[in-house]
């Protein structure tokens, strides 16, 4: 079936409800934390207060003397027993090395690198008993200098034997000698200094894994919050714990959002599972929200430079970009690709720019590992580039649409020159659609009407492009992928025709279980309530790469196709059979198979009733039953792209800004569910203003403490922060899916920072301000003011 039959199926559009809200909204959700199993322990890990340290010794015997204490384990423990954590991406440095990857260890061996680094698990029969033991454990520390800022890694003290310069790969993409001279030959070239702020992810639910081992099978089973159960069960058994796969089963239940922090194999997982069979028990370990911001990989932090290069039309003739990226102490499972493949690749944007070099170095510094967080890569290679490009704007005197219009991309497919072939697109279209929705034409009228109150009046735009569902996978394996990006989809069509989904996306807030039912429900022409999608478990699912990359409906939702065609074409021989048509004469549509030319018909339930009652059937040609399983793996990315338009008011005398309108015009494709995409786009908007106007992540630069370890710190957007929305989508469809969409889980996330930057800049840019990084509290923005008028 094409992409544009699919899209004109009942089901496929509608705002169905989501099936899983029931639960949630009840009660009835089970979380990590809810699960209690027979001869369940308590674990409690003993972290580092110091941000870099010599671990000169670690005494348990007090600890392990307390009461109801089962164990206390440290990293002498697991020496030799359980490998390393290992990193999923190698990237090969310009000078042709592959990147420093030093040992990741899982409790900490003779050093401790950030504050929070795990030192010692302590099991114990409750959860109080568990917290005291590890106050008892004696820790003899040398404290050592510590790093947090990127800009000092290279001349710090030394994190790693392996990375003497804490400097872990300098990496390019394009062409050097070709940019240079484009530069040369520039009419106007623009330059900017930006810092990528970091982010700690704050998932409602925090991080919760249960270890469990069953002496009789040998089997264990991890229950753990995670977005990708069977890569988290293929890292553990194969690099870290050297265990059979099938022996081990991972089971991410319900999840309370992960937002990428959930995608990786974590210390404390690994520590469970081992620490079930020594003590042949199970033990539950729940982070405790300060754990959490301590030890929840966190996102961004990039410091970059970057050029634009212009004729004197304002056309881009090449960017030039370096930028230092902040990995923080140690490999987290994808660190190493979000800086590099999910960074530079999207810095095209929008625009047919026909030179880009860009070169990343990325540096160990004191601090949590930094990994993909919802964007990952894409929302700095967009902060980057649409704060650079409103800049060239303002210095040639054009408006922050027109230069845009100037430089998009209007021929598809168009290769970049970083490496990325985009399949579809209408950026001028979706431009068009977000200035009458913003009502750009009265922005001079308001921006009078505020200048009448004293205030200042700025707008920003914005016109983001994202690589979603990472593929194909030959080609991401040169690129350094340890792992494949195809999907998996199983249909168990059962004997009364109602159906189950397996797949091996996650849902953890995305709405899976009922977009995906909509999908199947669409194309076998049965109601949603019939088709129940199960996901999550490596014991019911044949397997599955999980959700991140805004992946699952355009990666998992074609797997689920491909295996849909396989239902299809082996119910129409059954249908065949049954009318006593020849199989190329079987029509199926609306949920009947039809003889074409005849009124003779039957519905999908009886054809499914006889694939499981075989009695009049072709039991010599065919098996019996309807499951079929498919694996797709992408030919390409999908390119969702869109432009945000935010209208800000400043107030000059305190720097508060207020953002009174926000209008995002997004291209997902073909869309499934509306509610539930633009629930998406909520969902990620407050996430890119949160990090735009509040959230930031500071380690003290001297001493490594984190300085913002909590809500009362770090200021998550709360609903007052967020204005209320002017949502609209065009779509053109993914050319290369079965379904013809995008992702849309990360866009609003990706582009909306640079959107509300771009419009606070413009509001105070006659006081002489140029420049603002990330967040715009009232603080920065006065400051910014005076020391502009200065
Ligand atoms: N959808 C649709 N039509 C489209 C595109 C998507 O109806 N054209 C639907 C999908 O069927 C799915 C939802 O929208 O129900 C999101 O789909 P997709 O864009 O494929 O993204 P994923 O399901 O792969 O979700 C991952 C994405 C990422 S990468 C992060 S980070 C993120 C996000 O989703 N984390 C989230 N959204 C989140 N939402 C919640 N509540 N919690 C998180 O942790």
């Amino acid at each position: 079936m094409g992409a544009s039959d699919f899209a004109n199926l009942p089901h496929i559009g509608e705002s169905v409800r989501r099936k899983e809200d029931v639960r949630f909204l009840t009660g009835a959700g089970q979380y990590t934390d809810d699960i209690q199993l027979a001869n369940q322990r308590c674990a409690v890990f003993v972290r580092s207060p110091h941000a870099h340290a010599k671990l000169n010794s670690v005494d348990t015997s007090q600890a392990r003397a307390m009461a109801g204490v089962r164990a206390v384990f440290t990293g002498a423990d697991l020496e030799g027993k359980v490998n390393g954590l290992p990193c999923g991406w190698l990237i090969t440095g310009t000078d042709g090395q592959p990147m420093k990857e030093p040992p990741h260890p899982v409790l900490a061996q003779g050093k401790v690198r950030y504050v929070g680094d795990a030192i010692a698990m302590v099991v114990a029969d409750t959860l109080q008993q568990a917290r005291d033991a590890a106050e008892a454990v004696a820790v003899d520390y040398d404290v050592l200098p510590a790093c947090t800022d990127v800009r000092d890694a290279r001349t710090a003290t030394a994190l790693h034997d392996a990375a003497p310069d804490n400097h872990c790969y300098r990496w390019a993409i394009g062409d050097k000698a070709q940019v240079d001279a484009a530069f040369a030959g520039a009419a106007h070239v623009t330059t900017i200094d930006l810092v990528n702020n970091r982010l700690i992810p704050n998932a409602i639910e925090p991080r919760s894994a249960i270890g469990s081992y069953n002496r009789a099978t040998d089997e264990y089973t991890l229950y753990v919050a995670n977005q990708n159960p069977h890569v988290e069960r293929l890292l553990m058994t194969a690099f870290v714990l050297g265990l059979p796969e099938h022996k081990v089963r991972v089971i991410a239940p319900d999840v309370g959002g992960g937002f990428g922090s959930k995608i990786f194999l974590y210390a404390e997982d690994v520590a469970l599972t081992w620490a079930a069979k020594q003590l042949n028990c199970a033990i539950k370990w729940t982070a405790e929200r300060s754990e959490s911001f301590l030890t929840d990989a966190h996102g961004r932090d990039h410091v970059t430079h970057a050029e634009m290069a212009m004729d004197k039309d304002g056309k881009f003739l090449a960017l030039r970009v370096h930028t230092d990226a902040n990995l923080g102490a140690y490999l987290s499972t994808f660190s190493t690709a979000v800086p590099t493949i999910l960074y530079a690749t999207l810095l095209a944007g929008q625009y047919t720019t026909p030179q880009i070099h860009v070169e990343v170095d990325a540096w160990f510094t004191n601090t949590a590992p930094v990994d993909a967080y919802r964007g990952a890569g894409r929302p700095e290679a967009t902060y980057l580039l649409e704060r650079l490009v409103s800049r060239c704007a303002w210095e040639m005197g054009l408006g922050q649409d027109e230069i845009r219009r100037r430089n998009f991309v209007t021929q598809f497919p168009y290769q970049t020159p970083v490496a990325l072939q985009y399949d579809t697109g209408d950026y001028p279209a979706a431009m068009d659609k977000a200035n009458q929705l913003a009502e750009v034409d009265g922005f001079a009228a308001r921006r009078q009407a505020s200048e009448a109150k004293g205030l200042k009046r700025g707008i920003g735009y914005s016109s983001y492009i994202e690589a979603c569902g990472i593929a194909p996978s030959n080609i991401a394996g040169a690129l350094g992928a340890r792992a494949g990006l195809f999907e998996c989809g199983e249909i168990r069509v059962h004997p009364t025709g109602s159906v189950t989904v397996f797949t091996g996306a996650h849902s953890h807030g995305q709405g899976h279980e009922t977009t995906f039912a909509q999908v199947v429900a669409a194309r076998l022409g049965i109601p949603v309530e019939n088709v129940d999608v199960v996901h999550g478990d490596t014991g019911r699912i044949p397997f599955g790469m999980g959700t991140y990359g805004s992946r699952s409906i355009s990666v998992g939702g074609a797997a689920i196709m491909k295996a849909l065609d396989k239902i299809e074409a082996k119910a129409k021989k059954i249908a065949a059979h049954l009318m006593e048509a020849s199989d190329a004469d079987i029509e199926f549509s609306n949920g009947e198979f039809l003889v074409k030319g005849t009124d003779k018909k039957i519905p999908f339930g009886q054809v499914a009733l006889t694939a499981y009652v075989p009695h009049n059937y072709p039991l010599d040609k065919l098996e019996p039953g309807l499951n079929e399983t498919a694996f797709y793996d992408p030919a390409n990315f999908t390119f969702p792209a869109g432009t945000y338009i935010c209208e800000v008011e400043v107030d000059p005398a305190t720097g508060v800004a207020r953002i009174d309108r926000f209008t995002a015009v997004d291209d997902f494709g073909t869309i499934i569910n509306p509610m539930i995409v633009e629930g998406q786009v909520h969902g990620g908007l407050a996430q890119g203003i949160g990090q735009a106007m509040l959230e930031n992540c500071v380690y003290d630069r001297e001493s490594g403490q984190l300085l913002t370890g909590s809500l009362m710190d770090y200021a998550l957007p709360r609903a007052v922060d967020i204005p209320e929305f002017r949502l609209d989508t065009i779509c053109t469809p993914c050319t290369h899916n079965p379904l013809g969409t995008k992702g849309c889980g990360e866009a609003g996330a990706i582009g909306s920072p640079p959107a509300v930057i771009n419009a606070v800049l413009d509001a105070v840019r006659d006081l002489g301000v140029k420049d603002l990084d990330m967040p715009a509290s009232p603080a920065r923005v006065w400051q910014a003011i005076h020391q502009a008028s200065a």
